[in-house]
Protein backbone atom coordinates (compact mmCIF):
# COMPACT_ATOMS: atom_id res chain seq x y z
CA UNK A 1 0.00 0.00 0.00
CA UNK A 2 1.13 3.62 -1.23
CA UNK A 3 -0.05 6.51 0.97
CA UNK A 4 0.56 8.81 -1.56
CA UNK A 5 -0.17 9.92 -4.94
CA UNK A 6 2.63 8.20 -7.76
CA UNK A 7 4.21 12.32 -8.17
CA UNK A 8 3.64 13.96 -5.72
CA UNK A 9 5.54 17.47 -4.35
CA UNK A 10 7.71 17.22 -1.32
CA UNK A 11 5.60 19.66 0.15
CA UNK A 12 2.16 17.48 0.03
CA UNK A 13 0.09 14.14 0.89
CA UNK A 14 0.05 12.61 3.56
CA UNK A 15 3.58 11.62 3.82
CA UNK A 16 3.33 9.37 6.59
CA UNK A 17 6.13 6.48 5.44
CA UNK A 18 9.92 6.93 6.00
CA UNK A 19 10.53 8.16 2.15
CA UNK A 20 7.22 7.54 1.17
CA UNK A 21 7.85 3.81 0.75
CA UNK A 22 5.34 1.48 1.11
CA UNK A 23 3.20 0.40 3.72
CA UNK A 24 3.36 -2.41 5.07
CA UNK A 25 1.63 -3.62 8.64
CA UNK A 26 0.93 -7.39 8.11
CA UNK A 27 4.31 -9.43 8.45
CA UNK A 28 3.69 -11.67 5.69
CA UNK A 29 4.37 -8.84 3.88
CA UNK A 30 8.15 -8.08 5.52
CA UNK A 31 8.88 -12.11 3.24
CA UNK A 32 10.10 -10.10 0.48
CA UNK A 33 11.56 -6.67 1.93
CA UNK A 34 15.32 -5.97 2.11
CA UNK A 35 14.53 -3.31 5.19
CA UNK A 36 11.54 -2.60 7.80
CA UNK A 37 10.99 0.61 9.20
CA UNK A 38 9.80 0.72 12.67
CA UNK A 39 8.56 3.53 14.65
CA UNK A 40 8.64 3.30 18.60
CA UNK A 41 6.66 6.12 19.92
CA UNK A 42 7.26 5.98 24.26
CA UNK A 43 8.99 8.14 25.81
CA UNK A 44 8.52 7.07 29.31
CA UNK A 45 11.89 6.00 29.80
CA UNK A 46 13.74 8.92 30.16
CA UNK A 47 15.58 10.94 32.94
CA UNK A 48 15.04 14.61 32.37
CA UNK A 49 12.52 15.88 29.22
CA UNK A 50 10.23 13.78 27.79
CA UNK A 51 8.96 14.53 24.05
CA UNK A 52 10.70 11.63 21.83
CA UNK A 53 7.48 9.58 21.40
CA UNK A 54 6.71 12.33 18.75
CA UNK A 55 9.72 11.57 17.22
CA UNK A 56 9.06 8.86 14.26
CA UNK A 57 6.29 10.58 13.14
CA UNK A 58 8.80 13.95 12.92
CA UNK A 59 11.43 11.84 11.73
CA UNK A 60 8.77 10.55 8.81
CA UNK A 61 7.84 13.66 7.72
CA UNK A 62 11.12 15.13 7.77
CA UNK A 63 11.16 14.36 4.19
CA UNK A 64 11.36 16.92 1.68
CA UNK A 65 11.53 15.39 -1.00
CA UNK A 66 8.87 14.46 -3.60
CA UNK A 67 7.37 11.47 -4.24
CA UNK A 68 8.99 8.56 -6.21
CA UNK A 69 11.99 11.36 -7.23
CA UNK A 70 14.93 9.55 -7.30
CA UNK A 71 17.60 9.75 -4.58
CA UNK A 72 20.78 8.76 -5.79
CA UNK A 73 23.45 9.02 -2.72
CA UNK A 74 25.70 11.45 -4.32
CA UNK A 75 28.89 9.99 -2.00
CA UNK A 76 27.76 6.24 -3.57
CA UNK A 77 26.05 6.46 -6.52
CA UNK A 78 23.02 4.22 -5.49
CA UNK A 79 19.82 5.13 -4.88
CA UNK A 80 18.46 3.00 -1.44
CA UNK A 81 14.96 3.15 -2.50
CA UNK A 82 15.80 1.37 -5.78
CA UNK A 83 18.42 -1.10 -4.74
CA UNK A 84 16.92 -2.07 -1.35
CA UNK A 85 13.11 -3.26 -1.02
CA UNK A 86 12.34 -1.18 1.83
CA UNK A 87 8.64 -1.09 3.74
CA UNK A 88 7.56 0.91 6.80
CA UNK A 89 5.59 -1.13 9.31
CA UNK A 90 3.79 1.71 11.33
CA UNK A 91 3.87 2.11 14.82
CA UNK A 92 4.76 -0.56 17.15
CA UNK A 93 1.41 -0.60 19.42
CA UNK A 94 2.99 1.43 22.28
CA UNK A 95 0.98 1.26 25.68
CA UNK A 96 1.21 4.81 27.45
CA UNK A 97 2.65 4.81 30.98
CA UNK A 98 3.75 1.02 30.16
CA UNK A 99 7.08 0.96 29.07
CA UNK A 100 7.42 -2.79 29.78
CA UNK A 101 4.27 -3.36 27.56
CA UNK A 102 5.54 -0.96 24.63
CA UNK A 103 8.94 -2.90 24.87
CA UNK A 104 7.26 -6.03 24.79
CA UNK A 105 5.71 -5.18 21.29
CA UNK A 106 9.08 -3.60 19.87
CA UNK A 107 10.59 -7.01 20.83
CA UNK A 108 7.79 -8.88 19.09
CA UNK A 109 7.93 -6.33 15.62
CA UNK A 110 11.88 -6.89 15.74
CA UNK A 111 11.83 -10.52 15.92
CA UNK A 112 9.19 -10.49 13.04
CA UNK A 113 11.52 -8.57 11.26
CA UNK A 114 14.22 -10.49 11.66
CA UNK A 115 12.48 -14.04 11.21
CA UNK A 116 11.89 -12.56 7.73
CA UNK A 117 15.93 -12.12 6.95
CA UNK A 118 15.33 -8.09 6.75
CA UNK A 119 16.99 -5.66 8.77
CA UNK A 120 14.88 -3.53 11.17
CA UNK A 121 15.30 -0.01 11.26
CA UNK A 122 13.76 1.71 14.60
CA UNK A 123 12.83 5.14 15.07
CA UNK A 124 12.56 6.17 18.58
CA UNK A 125 11.48 7.21 20.78
CA UNK A 126 13.98 7.07 23.95
CA UNK A 127 16.91 5.15 24.17
CA UNK A 128 15.39 2.45 26.31
CA UNK A 129 14.55 0.70 23.01
CA UNK A 130 17.61 -0.60 22.27
CA UNK A 131 16.86 -3.23 25.56
CA UNK A 132 13.89 -5.01 23.18
CA UNK A 133 16.07 -4.51 19.90
CA UNK A 134 18.70 -6.21 21.28
CA UNK A 135 16.75 -9.13 23.03
CA UNK A 136 15.44 -9.43 19.59
CA UNK A 137 18.74 -9.81 18.26
CA UNK A 138 19.64 -12.48 20.76
CA UNK A 139 17.01 -13.98 20.44
CA UNK A 140 17.75 -14.98 16.91
CA UNK A 141 21.46 -15.05 16.61
CA UNK A 142 22.45 -15.09 20.44
CA UNK A 143 24.37 -13.15 22.12
CA UNK A 144 27.89 -14.28 21.00
CA UNK A 145 25.92 -13.53 17.55
CA UNK A 146 26.44 -9.73 16.95
CA UNK A 147 28.17 -6.41 17.85
CA UNK A 148 27.47 -3.22 19.12
CA UNK A 149 28.47 0.60 17.46
CA UNK A 150 27.45 2.80 19.55
CA UNK A 151 27.26 6.52 19.35
CA UNK A 152 26.29 8.47 22.40
CA UNK A 153 26.92 11.46 24.31
CA UNK A 154 26.51 8.67 27.09
CA UNK A 155 27.46 5.73 27.42
CA UNK A 156 23.86 4.47 29.21
CA UNK A 157 25.36 1.52 31.36
CA UNK A 158 23.85 2.75 34.35
CA UNK A 159 24.16 0.59 37.17
CA UNK A 160 21.21 1.33 39.34
CA UNK A 161 18.70 0.24 37.54
CA UNK A 162 16.79 3.33 37.95
CA UNK A 163 16.24 5.04 34.62
CA UNK A 164 15.17 2.46 31.74
CA UNK A 165 16.83 4.74 28.80
CA UNK A 166 20.33 5.33 30.61
CA UNK A 167 20.87 1.53 31.12
CA UNK A 168 20.29 -0.59 27.88
CA UNK A 169 23.63 -1.70 27.84
CA UNK A 170 24.22 -2.52 31.58
CA UNK A 171 21.23 -4.82 31.57
CA UNK A 172 22.36 -6.20 28.28
CA UNK A 173 24.91 -7.39 30.02
CA UNK A 174 23.70 -7.96 33.39
CA UNK A 175 20.95 -10.11 31.80
CA UNK A 176 22.68 -12.23 29.40
CA UNK A 177 21.67 -10.91 25.43
CA UNK A 178 24.37 -8.16 24.96
CA UNK A 179 28.19 -9.23 25.28
CA UNK A 180 30.61 -6.28 26.41
CA UNK A 181 33.15 -7.48 24.87
CA UNK A 182 31.24 -6.78 21.67
CA UNK A 183 30.76 -3.10 21.80
CA UNK A 184 32.11 0.13 20.78
CA UNK A 185 30.90 3.24 21.87
CA UNK A 186 31.93 6.90 20.25
CA UNK A 187 31.55 10.16 20.82
CA UNK A 188 30.96 9.85 24.93
CA UNK A 189 30.96 13.13 26.83
CA UNK A 190 30.30 15.61 29.76
CA UNK A 191 30.17 14.04 33.17
CA UNK A 192 28.37 10.33 33.04
CA UNK A 193 29.33 7.89 33.26
CA UNK A 194 31.16 7.71 36.76
CA UNK A 195 34.47 6.74 37.49
CA UNK A 196 32.83 3.27 39.10
CA UNK A 197 30.43 3.16 36.26
CA UNK A 198 33.66 3.30 34.10
CA UNK A 199 35.55 0.40 36.13
CA UNK A 200 32.47 -1.67 35.37
CA UNK A 201 33.02 -1.04 31.82
CA UNK A 202 36.55 -2.08 31.11
CA UNK A 203 35.91 -5.32 33.81
CA UNK A 204 33.04 -6.61 30.68
CA UNK A 205 35.33 -5.32 28.10
CA UNK A 206 33.55 -2.33 26.79
CA UNK A 207 35.47 -0.13 24.23
CA UNK A 208 34.66 3.38 23.64
CA UNK A 209 36.45 6.68 22.24
CA UNK A 210 35.25 9.89 23.98
CA UNK A 211 35.12 13.08 22.15
CA UNK A 212 38.06 14.05 23.05
CA UNK A 213 39.37 11.33 21.20
CA UNK A 214 37.62 11.50 18.37
CA UNK A 215 38.67 15.24 17.87
CA UNK A 216 42.23 13.97 18.22
CA UNK A 217 42.01 11.12 16.03
CA UNK A 218 39.86 12.45 13.75
CA UNK A 219 35.94 10.54 12.54
CA UNK A 220 37.55 8.82 9.75
CA UNK A 221 39.69 6.95 11.87
CA UNK A 222 37.53 6.40 14.72
CA UNK A 223 34.83 4.84 12.22
CA UNK A 224 37.59 2.97 10.69
CA UNK A 225 38.33 1.08 14.02
CA UNK A 226 34.63 0.81 14.82
CA UNK A 227 34.07 -1.23 11.52
CA UNK A 228 37.24 -3.47 11.95
CA UNK A 229 36.21 -4.33 15.80
CA UNK A 230 32.41 -4.80 14.81
CA UNK A 231 33.62 -7.46 12.12
CA UNK A 232 36.30 -9.37 13.86
CA UNK A 233 33.99 -9.62 17.41
CA UNK A 234 30.41 -11.13 15.50
CA UNK A 235 29.15 -11.96 11.83
CA UNK A 236 26.69 -9.50 12.06
CA UNK A 237 26.51 -5.60 13.70
CA UNK A 238 23.34 -3.40 15.39
CA UNK A 239 24.07 -0.17 14.58
CA UNK A 240 22.59 2.40 17.83
CA UNK A 241 22.84 6.17 16.95
CA UNK A 242 21.75 8.76 19.92
CA UNK A 243 20.75 11.73 18.49
CA UNK A 244 22.46 13.88 21.23
CA UNK A 245 25.70 12.58 19.93
CA UNK A 246 25.75 15.68 17.84
CA UNK A 247 26.10 18.72 19.31
CA UNK A 248 22.99 21.13 20.53
CA UNK A 249 23.59 23.87 17.63
CA UNK A 250 23.00 20.82 15.43
CA UNK A 251 20.49 18.82 17.21
CA UNK A 252 18.82 20.77 20.09
CA UNK A 253 15.53 19.08 19.92
CA UNK A 254 16.48 16.27 22.55
CA UNK A 255 16.03 15.20 26.28
CA UNK A 256 19.51 15.46 27.48
CA UNK A 257 21.53 17.83 25.09
CA UNK A 258 25.28 18.23 25.92
CA UNK A 259 27.55 20.73 24.23
CA UNK A 260 30.76 19.51 22.40
CA UNK A 261 29.88 16.98 20.11
CA UNK A 262 29.75 15.83 16.75
CA UNK A 263 28.88 17.80 13.94
CA UNK A 264 25.92 16.40 11.71
CA UNK A 265 28.05 15.84 8.68
CA UNK A 266 30.71 13.66 10.20
CA UNK A 267 27.55 11.34 11.65
CA UNK A 268 26.31 10.89 8.20
CA UNK A 269 29.75 9.95 7.11
CA UNK A 270 30.06 7.38 10.01
CA UNK A 271 26.32 5.90 9.08
CA UNK A 272 26.99 5.29 5.66
CA UNK A 273 30.80 4.21 6.30
CA UNK A 274 29.76 1.47 8.38
CA UNK A 275 26.39 0.57 7.13
CA UNK A 276 28.89 -0.22 3.27
CA UNK A 277 31.27 -2.08 5.68
CA UNK A 278 29.52 -4.27 8.11
CA UNK A 279 26.67 -6.93 7.70
CA UNK A 280 23.72 -4.84 9.88
CA UNK A 281 21.16 -6.66 11.18
CA UNK A 282 19.10 -3.76 13.10
CA UNK A 283 20.03 -0.15 13.35
CA UNK A 284 18.20 2.85 15.42
CA UNK A 285 17.81 6.05 15.69
CA UNK A 286 16.96 7.29 19.21
CA UNK A 287 16.14 10.43 21.44
CA UNK A 288 15.03 12.83 18.66
CA UNK A 289 12.17 15.30 20.67
CA UNK A 290 10.28 17.33 18.55
CA UNK A 291 9.10 20.09 21.52
CA UNK A 292 12.47 21.06 21.97
CA UNK A 293 13.39 20.74 18.01
CA UNK A 294 13.96 24.22 16.43
CA UNK A 295 12.91 24.62 12.28
CA UNK A 296 13.36 20.71 12.20
CA UNK A 297 16.67 21.03 12.55
CA UNK A 298 16.80 17.61 14.95
CA UNK A 299 14.18 15.84 12.78
CA UNK A 300 15.98 16.61 10.14
CA UNK A 301 19.27 15.43 11.18
CA UNK A 302 17.65 12.26 12.06
CA UNK A 303 15.97 11.24 8.60
CA UNK A 304 19.22 11.45 7.15
CA UNK A 305 21.17 9.69 9.62
CA UNK A 306 18.89 7.31 8.92
CA UNK A 307 18.67 7.79 4.46
CA UNK A 308 22.76 7.32 4.30
CA UNK A 309 22.57 3.84 6.82
CA UNK A 310 20.00 2.86 3.59
CA UNK A 311 22.65 4.20 1.27
CA UNK A 312 25.63 2.02 2.50
CA UNK A 313 23.54 -0.93 2.77
CA UNK A 314 22.35 -0.33 -0.40
CA UNK A 315 26.03 -0.14 -1.58
CA UNK A 316 27.10 -3.40 0.15
CA UNK A 317 24.47 -5.40 -0.86
CA UNK A 318 24.95 -4.21 -4.17
CA UNK A 319 28.56 -6.16 -3.94
CA UNK A 320 30.28 -3.52 -6.03
CA UNK A 321 32.55 -0.19 -4.93
CA UNK A 322 31.33 3.07 -4.71
CA UNK A 323 30.82 5.25 -7.48
CA UNK A 324 30.83 9.06 -6.29
CA UNK A 325 30.10 11.99 -8.47
CA UNK A 326 33.25 13.32 -8.81
CA UNK A 327 35.15 15.86 -10.89
MN1 LIG B 1 21.49 7.13 24.71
Amino acid sequence: MQPNRPYEAGYAGVGLTYGRVPFAIDPAEFADADVVIVGAPFDEGVSFRPGTRFGPRAIRQAEDVGAPAGRPNMELGIDPFTALRVVDAGDVDVAPAFLQQSHAALRARVSEVLAADAVAIVLGGDHSLSTPVMQAIADRHGADGYSVIHFDTHADTGLDDTTPHAIPFSTGVKEGFLLGSNIMQIGLRGNWPYPHEFDWMREQGFRWRTMSEVVELGIGAVVREAIEFARARAPRTYLTIDIDVLDPAFAPGTGTAEPGGLMTRELLFAARAIASEVDLCAMDLVEVSPPYDHANITAMAGHRVVYETLSGLALRRSGRPARPERS
